[in-house]
Order: C-alpha cells, then structure tokens, then sequence
C-alpha cells in the first residue's frame, strides 16, 4: 500500500503497482482508510468508564492515571493468580510487531493464561496439516495458468480480491470457474457453475468426487504410487460415496457430483492443471477440520501436484520463516499457565473458579479483538464482559461494542502510524509497514503500551526495551533459505520481497507430513482420536442431523463477511455502511412465503440462544432452507443493538478447536 502524505497528513492510499500480487489494487474497504484512520470518532487519549458497562460513557484521563491504573490493578490481581489475567487479541493488525511480539513478552513475563487463537482459521489448518503436512500450497500468482479452477467455500470479490484478480486472467485464458458455495455469493455469480450444496456437507461432497475419480480411473497411479500413502484404504472408504448418497448429504443432484468428479479428474488427465482455492467458509461447522482434509486429497489423486498452478491452497502462512520464539519469547514463562480458547469466552468469563478451570477471569486486556461483536453466542460473551468485578482493559481506535464494557480504554495507532512487518496469508511475501504519518492525538502503538506497561511492573528483562524496529528485524528467520539476504532496512527501503519457494511445491512429494507423503491414511488423526480416513462428520445443527431442533428452527444460518467490512473493522466508515446499508437477511423465496415475508419486510431470526433483526431480502441467492446475514455488524449500529452472533453456538469443530459460526438453526418471523 503506498500512502501520500500532505503536510504530515495522509490524503490517499493505493495499491502497490510494482507488488506483483497487488497490482496496484486495493479493496474497496481497505481505499478508504484515510476515511478511517482521521475519522471524526477515533479515539485519540485515553478514557476511564463513568457509566455501567456496556453503556459506552467515559471521561477522559492521563496516559499516567491510565497506565498506574491498569498496572496497580494487575499486580494485584497477580499476586493472588497471574491466571486470572487473560489478554484476547487477533485479527485487528496481523502483523508480526503490533500484533504479538512486545504483547506476547509483556502477558509471558506475567504469567498470564494463555489464549488458543482460535477463532478464525484452526479447523482447517489442523485438517489441512493432517493431509499435507503444512499449510503452503499453490502459489496465488500461478493460478492464472490454471485449466479448471474450483473456488470452495470462499468470496473472493468480497474478502480475496488479489486471487479474483488471477481467476480472471484465467478466465479470460480460458479456464473454467466452478463455486461451491450454499449461497449465489457475489464471485459465485460470476463463476462458469454455481454448486449450492447445504452447509457442513463439503466433505460428503469430496467423497463423492473421490468415488467417481476413483471408479473411472481418473487418477494418476504414479503419483499415487510414489507420493501418497493409504489409497488402497482410501478407495475402499469411497467406495460408498456413490453420486447419490453424495448428493442425498449435500441436497444437490446426482449429476452435479457426477460432473465435477467427472471434470476434476479428466482435466488433470488431459494433462491440464486443476487448482482449488479452498477458503474458510466450509470449515465453520462441526466437520469443518475433515472437509478440508477430504478436500486437500485431490489433488494427489489426479496428480494436480505436478503443475505450478495446479493443487490447492488453503493458505501460504507456513511459508514465512517467522521466528515466534524472538518475537513473543515464551521463554519468559514462569511455569505452564493454563490456556483459555478465545471462541469459548462467552462461557469462560461466566466460569467459577474450579479444579478443572482454575481461576475465574478477573481481568481481561483486549488488543486488535472486538469480542463482542464477533464471537460467536454474543448473549453470553455480553452477559461476561458485563460482570462488575471483571477488569477490562481496551486498546482501540474506536468505541468498539467491546471498548464500550472496559474500564480503561487506551487510543492505539493505526497502520499509517506505527512500524510493523507482515507475513499473509495468501502470497508469498513478506512486506515492511512504514510509519507514514505521526501518531494522531496521544495514540501509541500496542507495542509502545505494552513496554510502559512492563516498566510500571518492574520487568527488567532487555528485551522489554527493544524498539519497534529491533523487533521487526527479529521477525524472520535470517538463516532460513526460504528468506534469503533479507535484513530489515533494505526490506524497509523495499517495501516487500518475495520468499525463495519452489513454483510447484509438491510436484516431486516432500510433504511435510510424518511418512512425507500426502497422507490419504493418517497415524496421527488416528492417535488424535480422530477417523485416519477421510470420512463426513454432519453438522450439529442441520435438518438431517438434529431432526428435532429442526421441528422448531428449521433454517440453516450463515454470517459471511460482507464486502465493505472487515469483520467488524470499518463498519462505522460512513462511505462503507452507507453502501451495506442496514443489517441484511438473505431469504429464499419460498421460505419467505411460507412465513408470509415480502421484500424488505423487518424479520426476527431466532433460537435458543438469542434473536437479532434484520431486513428481509427476498432472493434466489440464498438456496431453499438456508438465510444469510452477511456480516460482521456492530451491535451498536442495528436498530435493535445486536448482530448476526446472538444466535451462533460457542461448539466447537471437529479438530482444531474452532467456532461453528456456520452450523446454526434458526428460525425467521415478521417482526
Ligand atoms: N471484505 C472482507 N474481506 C475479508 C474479510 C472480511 O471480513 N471482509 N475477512 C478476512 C478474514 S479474517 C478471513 S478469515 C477471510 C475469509 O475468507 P473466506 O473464507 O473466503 O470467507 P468468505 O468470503 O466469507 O467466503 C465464505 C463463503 O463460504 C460460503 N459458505 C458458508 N458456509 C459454507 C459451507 O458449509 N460450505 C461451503 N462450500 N461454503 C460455505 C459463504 O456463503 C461465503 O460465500 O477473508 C478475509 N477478507
Ligand atoms: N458471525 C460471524 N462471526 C465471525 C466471523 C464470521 O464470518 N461470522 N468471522 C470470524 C473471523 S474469520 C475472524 S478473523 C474474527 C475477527 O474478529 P476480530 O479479530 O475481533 O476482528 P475485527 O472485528 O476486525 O476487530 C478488530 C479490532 O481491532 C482494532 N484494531 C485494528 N488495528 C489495531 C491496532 O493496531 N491496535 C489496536 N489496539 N487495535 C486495532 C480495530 O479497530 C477493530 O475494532 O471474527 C470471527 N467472527
Ligand atoms: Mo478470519
């Protein structure tokens, strides 16, 4: 992103167009982050709560009063159990400094639980890992030379845009697009084909290509041969994935399974490269770590591994050779503490203390997190941030639903006002951040509040005084191949360099799996407790699987992001909500009809768990018994103060530890 500064003011952001991923391209989000960045409401000094939590009423304070506050306030709660402590952070910055470097040190040297990342993208790691060995895989920029591509679970329009862009050129090359997705999203219509399974049944789907794949032949058994283990179990196991049990599971027809078995394997067998840009949309569910692991097989099978631009990519994050241990030094750890996972906080908050738990929650810090919008069963994660003898410390831009329950909120600096170094998610390269502008108001990078913090605790340790930019140096692993001759400065001077990876990272094996194979048979699943075969587990919450609570709640729910929102980071830019409007309901029409609901008509969605509103839009994007609330809203912007995660479960996936966001029931009614 490159910035253009007037008079120490930034007027404009752009695409890079010499980063060869960018291309000059921004997202229509991330165009307007000026808007952002000298919007009217930032926070810019810090704040002491006056009203009740959750009210959103402060007054202003010192840095000094705020800081001498926070620490007296820890080290006291530490004497009694650093584990009462919990920091809750994820995807405001990802980046490597202003994301968990000086903060990791600060709760480490504490003693402070910990937090298990998990609310974003553990299913499908872990699901993905069991498979391939890590998560690398098709580099984004081959993509264009790709025959067949098949876009699973993910909107690229909305949330990729940089891998839309290389669909396109294949597109206009000649390529086939193929969707799978329960909802007519907007890249799905742009697709070639549309495949509107029901949600949580990607890995029944996957069977079923491997079924036809395997029953015609479709396979390349000398790759099979030579760089994959279990086939023999594997065909065995698909044997019973016929079309029509495959699309009894999905709710499609026994033909589109057919066909996309058919076409996967006949492309690959005309030599052409198949690639799958798998996303994170199917791993929401309760399988959703088996969907991915079904899905990462195959390429293997067909032998896409053999082309750059064929296989798969769920993400290019175990590329960069970070170098977690300097940035977050976990060596500073006073004994194990225990590890609290960030999707289960509504629970965790509302916990006692007990043997099994330990200590309850008495202090939360939260940085780069707005929980109270985003994780899933939001009564209870409200219902826990609401506890009068809770502390919680915010660090913020703005007055976040979250910030308005905290006790202390701290003004954080934005991207064009701090130093950071990033790592993606979807390239391969890794990109310095320069301050553009100085910090406005009293904001202070999370960095900077951290190390004042840690003075105020009496930590000595050196690394608490390293600045910003002797942190960034320590990101990357020097010595690893795969970051050669990059030192800070000239990356800084640069802006971006490209890892040293192989173009086709598996076209001759090397997975980095235990037998170094692509692992159609898992040891470790089984030893994880886990089925070693590929293998569909159905979702919690669906009309097949929990016939009962369908009786009451008989609509499949999902909360996709929505185009000009990132999460719930820039749903208060005016141009951004202007364009989304209001808190949206996408419905069927015959569901709609069935419950007398025209277009534009206010809706309550509810189940056990809670209810929000929305405006109905009657449409065919939204298959026959699903509805879409495209997603994530601040509470504090529906008519109703709340959002698409009142009626989402605090579940868990099947491996990985993850939130079912996409696994719910619902019932909808004119309000
Ligand atoms: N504009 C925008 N961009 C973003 C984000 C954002 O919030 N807004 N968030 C960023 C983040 S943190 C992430 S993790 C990524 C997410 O990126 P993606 O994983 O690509 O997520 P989505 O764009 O939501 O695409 C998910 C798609 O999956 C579909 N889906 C839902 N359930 C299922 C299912 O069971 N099976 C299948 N096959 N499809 C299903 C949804 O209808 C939706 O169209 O995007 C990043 N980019
Ligand atoms: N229903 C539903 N819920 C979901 C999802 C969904 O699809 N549906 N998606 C899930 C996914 S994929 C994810 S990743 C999570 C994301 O959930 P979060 O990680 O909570 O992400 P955001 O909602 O974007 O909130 C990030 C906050 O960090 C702040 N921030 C940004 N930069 C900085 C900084 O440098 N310093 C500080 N201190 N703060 C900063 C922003 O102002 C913003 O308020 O939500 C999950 N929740
Ligand atoms: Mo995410």
């Amino acid at each position: 992103m490159l910035v253009t500064v007037e008079d120490g003011v930034a007027t404009q952001v752009r695409g890079d167009p010499d980063h060869p991923t960018t291309a000059g391209v921004l997202c229509t989000k991330v165009s307007r982050y000026t808007e952002r960045t000298y919007h009217k409401d930032r926070v810019l000094h810090p704040m002491k709560r006056v009203g009740r939590k959750g009210e959103g009423r402060f007054e202003r304070i010192s840095w000094d009063e705020a800081l001498d506050t926070i620490a007296a306030r820890l080290r006291e709660i530490a004497a009694r159990d650093p584990q009462a402590i919990l920091p809750y952070s994820y995807a405001g910055t990802m980046g490597l400094v202003q994301g968990e470097s000086m903060a990791a040190r600060f709760f480490h040297k504490l003693g402070a639980s910990l937090l298990d990342r998990t609310i974003c993208a553990s299913a499908g790691g872990a699901g993905y890992k069991y498979t391939i060995g890590s998560r690398i895989g098709t580099d984004l920029e081959q993509f264009q030379n790709a025959k067949l591509i098949l876009i699973w679970g993910g909107n690229p329009i909305a949330s990729n845009l940089h891998f839309w862009m290389r669909a396109q050129e294949a597109k206009r090359r000649g390529a086939k697009l193929i969707a799978i997705d329960p909802y007519r999203s907007l890249s799905a219509e742009k697709c070639h084909q549309h495949v509107a399974l029901l949600p949580g049944t990607d890995a029944a789907l996957a069977l079923g290509m491997m079924h036809v794949l395997v029953r015609d032949g479709l396979l390349d058994t000398d790759y099979i041969a030579r760089h994959t283990i279990g086939f023999d179990r594997l065909a065995e196991r698909v044997a019973e994935w016929t079309p029509e049990r495959t699309a009894e599971a999905c709710g499609i027809m026994p033909a589109e399974v057919e066909q996309l078995g058919r076409e996967y394997g006949e492309t690959a067998k005309r030599g052409e490269a198949v690639a799958i840009r798998v996303n994170y949309g199917l791993q929401r569910v309760r399988g959703g770590g088996m969907a991915v692991r079904n899905i990462a097989c195959l390429p293997a099978l067909v032998g896409a591994w053999r082309h750059a631009a064929g296989g798969i990519q769920l993400s290019s994050s175990d590329g960069f050779p970070k170098n977690n241990a300097a940035l977050q030094r976990p060596d500073l750890l006073p004994n194990r503490p225990r590890t609290i996972n960030m999707s289960t906080i509504g629970d965790d908050l509302l916990r006692e203390s007990t043997p099994a738990f330990g200590t309850r929650i008495e202090a939360v810090v939260v940085y780069n997190a707005n929980p109270v919008a985003v994780a899933p069963e939001s009564p209870k994660v409200a219902q826990g941030f609401a506890r009068e003898d809770l502390f919680t410390v915010v660090l913020e831009h703005f007055q976040t639903d979250t910030a308005d329950y905290a006790d202390i909120v701290l003004p954080a600096t934005t991207q064009l006002e701090h130093v950071d170094v990033h790592s993606a998610y979807g390239h391969n390269y890794m990109m310095a951040n320069n301050a553009a502008v100085a910090p406005l108001g009293e904001a202070r990078p999370n960095t900077e509040i951290f190390r004042l913090l840690a003075a105020r605790m009496g930590f000595a340790d050196t690394c608490f005084n390293e600045s910003d930019d002797e942190i960034a140096a320590q990101a990357f692993r020097r010595d690893d191949p795969r970051a050669v001759q990059v030192d800070w400065e000239s990356l800084k001077r640069k802006g971006w360099q490209k890892l040293n990876l192989p173009a086709a990272p598996f076209a001759e094996g090397g997975f980095a799996t235990p037998s170094g194979k692509c692992e159609f048979y898992s040891e470790r699943m089984l030893a994880d407790g886990l089925d070693p075969l590929p293998t569909w587990i159905p979702p919690y919450e669906s009309v097949a699987s929990a016939p009962d609570l369908a009786k009451k709640y008989p609509l499949a729910m999902i909360s996709p992001p929505a185009r000009n929102f990132l999460n719930s980071t820039f749903v208060n830019v005016q141009s951004l909500r202007d364009t989304e409007g209001e808190p949206h309901l996408d419905m069927h029409p015959s569901d709609a009809a069935e419950r007398g609901i025209a277009d534009g008509s206010m809706v309550r969605i509810f189940n056990d768990r809670g209810s929000f509103v929305a405006r109905a839009r009657v449409t065919d994007r939204a298959r026959q018994g699903l509805v879409v609330g495209l997603s994530i809203w601040w509470k504090k912007f529906a008519s109703d103060g709340r959002n698409a995660n009142e009626v989402t479960s605090q579940r868990l996936t099947d491996m990985g530890n993850a939130p079912t966001f996409y696994d719910v029931l619902v019932q909808v009614a004119k309000v």
